[in-house]
């Protein structure tokens, strides 16, 4: 009984907690929005969508992240907490296209 009241409580907390959420989109080897505003202080929860049929490797050398996405897949990257300023991103298989930049403030 103790338990329940004290889950129940701690519901709101939980909710309040939840990670911000923040998507791109890989279209054409580009990323959409190329420029992605976030909240500085926070983590992001980061859902890299890749609607082209061959795989991308998101990669950020000021974020401290690599990750693959599959054709026609999807990933999660966490990032942040980050201090306010521009994090520069690309993909790695069409680094001439695809590039982007986190702009947290
Ligand atoms: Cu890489």
């Amino acid at each position: 009984m103790k338990a329940l009241v004290f889950a129940c409580l701690m519901l709101p907390v939980a909710a309040i907690a939840a990670d911000l959420e923040a998507s791109l989109t890989i279209r054409n080897h580009q990323f959409s929005p190329a420029e992605l505003k976030v909240p500085a202080g926070k983590k992001i929860k980061l859902i890299v969508q890749n609607q082209d049929p061959t795989p991308e490797e998101f990669e950020s050398h000021e974020l401290n992240r690599e990750k693959v996405i599959a054709g026609n897949g999807k990933a999660t990257i966490y990032i942040g907490p980050l201090q306010p300023g521009k994090y520069p991103f690309f993909g790695e298989f069409n680094e001439k296209t695809a590039r982007g930049v986190v702009i947290a403030e």
